[in-house]
Order: structure tokens, then sequence, then C-alpha cells
């Protein structure tokens, strides 16, 4: 099985101790967040040989996330620290029914000093898919340049391209959310998006408005995310559906990146349209049962007993 290559900025994430709103909090757990980051665990949970490209403070957090990354098993070779870009902060907020806010301090994110000069060929030896997601894209301006030479790359080596737009409109505004996500969804081949997301960017999420944006951008894979509700796939002119999960969820936050490590591992495994779409809901339910954006990314043979529905023996 060949491996995926994933970039973009990780954060310290401050879990509050306690629902609600924030300004009620008295303290927090420190754990660690980032969309491609927690992408990148899931793929290492899952098996899949994962590398992450970034940038992390020289500082104390930048250390603790360095060193949680690489326990978890990801490939730190192209991760630097860099002086005078303090680590990026995320303070969540979390309501009772496991949804959340964000609060970000990382307007001098240590991604702010990667060029696009940084990315090399090299760094896609053995990769077979690369993940991208509009986290990165939004934190700055100059990240489109990165972004496009990864797919340059990725175009002249045959490498399948996924993306999650990942809308966070704290970092940017949904025009300029729109005009970056309009330059690259021709490279992409595998769009991974939440049901709120598309409505945003195409205006109409109707059946018929996502297979012709699927068709004009020669999308191979369309999927739609839908946490409760489950999850569809727009492929080969056919749509495909699957229910999710019933569980119950205390923290939504991190599911969708789960989601994204679980639709790639079926991908890169040959798993048919429904098989990936239920393996993909699996992954992205476990997320939520724990609190934090990344501690609930299961074992590959957590989420086979939950697709088998069996018990794990506990004692
Ligand atoms: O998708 C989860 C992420 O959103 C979270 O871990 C932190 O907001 C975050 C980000 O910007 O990466």
């Amino acid at each position: 099985i060949s491996g995926v290559f994933t970039l973009g900025d990780a954060l310290i994430t401050f879990n509050p101790s306690e629902t609600g709103p924030l300004r009620y909090v008295p303290s927090f757990t420190r754990k660690v967040g980032g969309a491609e980051l927690n992408f990148a665990i899931g793929c290492a949970r899952l098996g899949i040989p994962i590398k992450w490209a970034s940038r992390l403070g020289g500082d104390e957090f930048g250390r603790v996330i360095y060193n949680f990354a690489r326990g978890e098993g990801v490939d730190m070779s192209h991760v630097e620290f860099v002086e005078n870009h303090p680590t990026s902060l995320n303070f969540k907020e979390v309501r009772e029914d496991g949804s959340g806010k964000t609060f970000y301090y990382r307007y001098q994110s240590p991604v702010l000093t990667m060029e696009p000069e940084d990315i090399t060929e090299e760094m896609f030896e053995e990769v077979g898919l690369v993940h991208l997601t509009g986290v990165f894209l939004a934190i700055d301006p100059k990240n489109l340049a990165i972004t496009k030479r990864v797919l340059e790359i990725a175009k002249k080596k045959e490498i399948r391209v996924s993306f999650d737009p990942n809308i966070r409109l704290k970092l940017w505004t949904l025009e300029q959310a729109k005009a970056a996500y309009s330059e690259i969804m021709p490279s992409v081949d595998i769009l991974l998006t939440g049901l709120d997301e598309i409505e945003m960017i195409l205006d109409d999420a109707s059946q018929q408005s996502l297979e012709r944006f699927a068709e004009s951008q020669s999308i191979d894979q369309l999927v739609i995310k839908d946490g409760g509700n489950g999850s569809r796939l727009y492929q080969g002119k056919t749509w495909y559906s699957k229910e999710a999960f019933k569980i119950t969820p205390i923290d939504t936050v991190g599911a969708g990146d789960g989601f994204d490590a679980g639709y790639v591992y079926a991908v890169l495994n040959g798993h048919s349209p429904e098989e990936a779409l239920e393996f993909a809901n699996g992954v992205g339910a476990l997320v939520t049962t724990v609190a934090g954006d990344n501690e609930g990314l299961p074992y590959l043979e957590e989420v086979q007993a939950l697709i088998r529905n069996e018990k794990i023996i506990e004692r």
C-alpha cells in the first residue's frame, strides 16, 4: 500500500474543562489539533504511511506537537522548527451536544515561513495520494502558491489528489475561499466536503447542481459529509449513500478529518463505493466519542469492530 502526503499548520488546542460559553470556562486541558495533522494521525492509526509537511514554533508548544505527532507514527522528516513564529493556539468552546466554537491565536503561524521552493519532488517518493485542505489555504494568501506547487508535482508524478474545503470563516472570507478553491478544483480527484460547505461554495447543493459541478471540474469522486445524516458519493454518474452510525457525540471537532482519513484508507485499499462511505462514517463517528480533536481517531480493528457490530473484549 502506498503512502499519503499532507501539509498544514498544527495547533496547541485547549479543551475546556466545562461545556458552555468560553467566558465561564475556568480551566483547559492542553491538547493538539489542526485539520491536516488530525488527518495524518488518522492515517497513521489505520496503518497508512503518512508524511506531514509543516513548520512549528521553536518553543515548548512546538516540541509538544512534534513529539505527539511522532509518537503517533507520522513521518516528521519534512517538519521544521522556526524562530520568531510562536506555535499556533486554539481555545475551544464545547456545547452540550458536542458542537463547538473555535478561538484562534494563530496570527504568526510558523507555516508563514514556508515557500513554494520548499516543496521538492523527493518529498513525494512512495506517495500514492496527496491530501490538502482549505485550512492551509486560509492561513496566508501565499499558501495558494505552495499548494499549486504540490499539485504540479502530483500531476507530474500521477499522484491522486483529495481535497477538503474545511471552510474556516474566522481565517478568511467566503469570497476569498471560493476564489482559492476555484483555482485548485480542476486538479482535485476526490473532493471531501461537508454538506454545509458545498452549499456555501455552490449556493445550490441540489443533486443536479452537484453533478454539474463534479463534471465541469472533472472531479472523479464527490463525497458529501452530513454528520449524523451519513454521507453520499457521486462517482461515475452514480450516487451512493450510507447512513451514519448511531452514537452519542461528545465532541464533534475532528470528525471530518477522521472521515477523510477513513475514506482515503478505503480508496487506497480498493474498497467499493458503499464500503468506503461506511468505513469513513465509522472513523468519523468514533472521533466524536472522545474529547479532543484527534484522540478518538480509531485503530483499524476498532473501525472494523464497529462495522461488524462486534464488541471489543475489554477485560
Ligand atoms: O478539523 C478540526 C480542526 O478544525 C481543529 O483541529 C483545529 O480548527 C482547527 C484548524 O484550523 O485546523
